[in-house]
């Protein structure tokens, strides 16, 4: 038990793992968003995006996804799915990001060939964790790619949803935790972009599509995450704006959008919904957004895939007897390693607690000193009299 502490405490000090895909049609700001969600310029513009990238030595485009999205025949553009990876610290807490890009979505005619190609490339992910979990001995250096959370960058129409738009978040949702946000958002007005909000919730809820709301239990859940995730989830989807340039206001650099009117503030909450989903993502939902991959979409596709090879007549997706025997062996194998990856968890959860408990300390000092200063003061001042 204690060397499966001490393993655990060595991957909480190595960090958290965390993986994003960002999906959208062509300029709806997937690349802007994500250079400004890291503060660095990871991701290439389009231009330069078209073949992997020497210069960045951390993009890697995956070769057997470069293919001719709805046939070769018609030379349509193809989608790629392009892989970076980035270490960031957050709060104390060092994030080991992996960022996935899909440049192409939606630019040809048939979208069927995208659809397939992401969601092939979600249940590879998928794939390669069951092959993992059946070894008998691990592979230390296998890296568990899942991703955590699908980014869909709906673009600012003002319309309703596409029916791309709502394919996309429909057949993807079952795979992984799609949470939607509008592009660009700056180029609607507040009371529009209220509207569109509206409608697009008001779909998504007609169509039934299972994104990844900020779930709570009002039962189980204290207050203030109930109030934090019906306040998060009241947002949906995020409004954002993306700015890799700097501006001065009144001396300060702000990251935004300058406009003959005016400066769109990337970070300021009452311009967009950036800071919100920025601190969802590193921060208050990383833990949840990974619980909810692994406890619940990949182990619904697990079974799934399990009891369709364990099937139907057909001779040739039966079980092999050795696998059965060894059947045992890799459910302990599995328990132990959810063991400690709900350790490892639980550990990451303990430090941000003490990280704000650790704030909020500080800002009770802060203030304390203040009415101390300000009591010294009236006396001083009594004295006078
Ligand atoms: N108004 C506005 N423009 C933006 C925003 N984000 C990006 N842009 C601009 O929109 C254009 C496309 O942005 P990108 O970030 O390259 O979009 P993309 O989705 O990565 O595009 P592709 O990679 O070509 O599919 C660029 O000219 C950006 O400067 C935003 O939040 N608001
Ligand atoms: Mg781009």
């Amino acid at each position: 038990m204690s060397s499966r502490i001490s393993r655990g405490r060595k991957q909480a000090k190595k960090g958290v793992q965390l993986t994003i895909m960002v999906v959208g049609a062509s300029g709806t700001g997937r690349t802007t968003f994500v250079n400004t969600l890291i503060d660095q310029p990871l991701l290439p513009h389009r231009s330069a995006s078209l073949l992997s990238d020497p210069s960045n030595p951390g993009s890697a485009l995956d070769p057997s996804l470069v293919r001719q999205a709805a046939g070769d025949a018609h030379n349509e553009v193809p989608i790629q799915i392009k892989t970076h990876y980035v270490e960031l610290e957050e709060d104390g807490v060092r994030i080991s990001l992996t960022v996935v890009d899909t440049p192409g979505f939606g630019d040809g005619i048939d979208n069927e060939a995208s659809f397939g190609e992401i969601s092939s490339y979600l249940e590879r992910q998928y794939d390669g964790i069951l092959a993992e979990e059946s070894r008998i001995k691990r592979n230390p250096r296998f890296r568990d790619n899942r991703v955590h959370a699908l980014l869909y960058f709906i673009a600012p129409t003002g319309h309703a949803l596409r029916e791309i738009d709502i394919e996309l978040m429909r057949r993807l949702s079952p795979l992984v935790n799609v949470i939607p946000v509008i592009g660009k958002s700056d180029t609607m007005t507040p009371t529009e972009l209220r509207m569109f909000k509206k409608r697009i919730m008001e779909d998504i809820e007609h169509y039934g599509i299972p994104v990844y709301n900020f779930p709570y239990d009002v039962e189980e859940d204290d207050e203030e995450t109930i109030a934090d995730n019906s306040e998060l989830r009241s947002l949906l989807p995020f409004a954002i704006v993306g700015s890799e340039e700097e501006i001065l206001m009144g001396g300060n650099p702000v990251r935004g959008r300058r406009y003959p009117w005016g400066i769109v503030e990337v970070d300021n909450t009452s311009h967009c919904d950036f800071q919100r989903l920025r601190g969802a993502l590193f921060m208050s939902h990383l833990t949840d957004l990974k619980e909810i991959t692994h406890d619940f979409l990949y182990e619904n596709w697990r079974t799934e895939k399990l009891s369709r090879s364990v099937g139907n007549g057909d001779p040739d997706s039966s079980i092999l007897p050795e696998d059965m025997a060894n059947q045992s062996v890799r459910l302990k194998e599995e328990q132990l390693r959810r063991e400690e990856e709900k350790l490892r968890e639980i550990e990451y959860k303990v430090q941000r607690e003490i990280q704000m408990r650790k704030q909020e300390l500080m800002a009770k000092e802060d203030s304390l000193k203040v009415l101390e200063a300000r009591l010294a003061a009236q006396g001083n001042g009594r004295d006078g009299y």
